[in-house]
């Protein structure tokens, strides 16, 4: 059993659409907590004008039956308000009206790479797609992939742990599910108000200079079982999958698992987790240095991912570039656009782990209904004497 998850839709066009295929029958949702995640995303200072326009929502239309899935394919479809500015722009079919091409693409975008490759005159039809506005449907996917995760004891947060230059201080201890209760309410979703306040100014000065900024979200899933993933295959290895996840969220470049870097520089005694036994808490370790992961499995530690997010290539001060009709040197597309949304990326990235997980316990328990599903896990857990943390 395999979970699916694909998005449709283009930034400007009528919408987006989520497919989500392969969750058991009898979960239950919640729409309310779906549109939470949906104005999550939309949060964070350093948002541009079109957060002004948008307030999404994600409309189910297939799928469920009175708050409960019925085991067949989702789908979540997410307006996007603007379009009423798009029309004639980005309408499904021929319009009267001359629409421009754009020719003028921008550093760091999908824009160049985009037209040569599907060959296109416009990068328009390049650039719609490309946008991070897509990830607006895989928060609605991921929203639903959460509940599931819900039913089985996974709980995924995540905050913000640099913005720019600005970096907050490591944590003494380990982060535990309460500690992301207010996260939401803060400006830059980071959990150290210094920091925050220092994140805000940095996207403040850097904004007025016409700069994007970029930065680094940290997202954990606690309480998944250990097992999860395995050692056996490539493909199957769970590291690789969150990595891949992570780092196909539109600007992120670089994706750490665990203590990853900072390890590297260490001799092995103080590279990894010891294992311990206890009567009370079976077995356990004190560190979690590997993020929860080891052999591409998930030991039963919080899964601890990191994202860093390239500074957004739209700027207000374009970067030199080439008229892809002229080939004359040229200014790059100036557009409408975010300067930081490094807080909204860690949103898409609970979405995103959320899938990943969601789909190793689909491989791993199956299950036609969420009930199979517990019981298959309850039974693995007594089978390996692991309790839930
Ligand atoms: C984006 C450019 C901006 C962002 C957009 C991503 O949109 P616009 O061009 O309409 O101003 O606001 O992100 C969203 C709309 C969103 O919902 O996250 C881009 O070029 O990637």
């Amino acid at each position: 059993m395999h979970l699916r998850l694909i998005t449709a839709g283009e930034s400007h066009g009528p919408g987006l659409t989520c497919i989500v295929e392969g969750l058991p029958a009898g979960l239950e949702l919640d729409r309310e907590a779906i549109d939470r995640d949906m104005a999550r995303r939309q949060l964070g200072h350093g948002r541009g004008g079109r957060m002004k326009i948008e307030t999404d929502r994600a409309h189910v239309t297939a799928g469920v039956r009175h708050g409960r899935t019925m085991g067949g394919p989702i789908a979540l479809q997410v307006a996007n308000r603007d379009y009423t500015n798009w029309d004639e722009r980005m309408n499904p079919w021929p319009v009267e009206a001359d629409v421009p091409e754009v020719h003028l693409p921008r550093p760091g975008h999908a824009d160049l790479v985009g037209v040569w490759k599907y060959g296109f005159t416009d990068v328009r039809n390049v650039l719609e797609r490309a946008s991070a506005r897509e990830t607006a449907a895989r928060v609605a996917g991921g929203a639903v992939c959460r509940a599931f995760l819900e039913a089985v004891g996974v709980r995924i947060r995540s905050h913000v742990v640099q913005i720019g230059t600005v970096v907050a201080p490591e944590r003494g201890a380990p982060l535990t599910v309460a500690d992301f209760d207010d996260v939401d309410a803060d400006p830059v979703r980071c959990l150290d108000a210094d920091s925050s306040r220092a994140m805000v100014e940095h996207i403040n000065v850097q904004r007025k200079a016409n700069e994007s900024i970029g930065g680094v979200f940290e997202v954990i899933a606690f309480g998944a079982v250990p097992g999860l993933g395995s050692h056996v295959s490539w493909e199957e290895r769970l590291d690789g999958r969150i990595a891949s996840a992570i780092c196909s969220i539109q600007a992120v470049k670089g994706v750490t698992l665990g203590e990853a870097f900072e390890i590297a520089a260490k001799p092995g005694s103080e590279a990894h987790d010891e294992i311990f036994y206890s009567q009370e808490r079976g077995y356990y370790r004190e560190t979690n240095r590997s993020g929860g992961l080891e052999g591409g499995m998930t030991t039963g530690e919080p899964l601890v991912v990191r994202g860093a997010m390239k500074p957004l290539p739209t700027l207000t001060q374009p970067l030199r570039s080439v008229d892809i009709e002229t080939r004359e040197p040229a200014q790059a597309l100036r557009e409408r656009t975010d300067s930081s949304t490094v807080p909204a990326a860690g949103v898409v990235a609970e979405a995103m782990l959320a899938y990943v997980v969601a789909n190793a316990y689909r491989e791993k328990f199956g299950g036609d209904h969420v009930d199979d599903v517990r019981a298959a896990v309850e039974r693995y857990c007594e089978r390996i004497g692991w309790k839930p943390r």
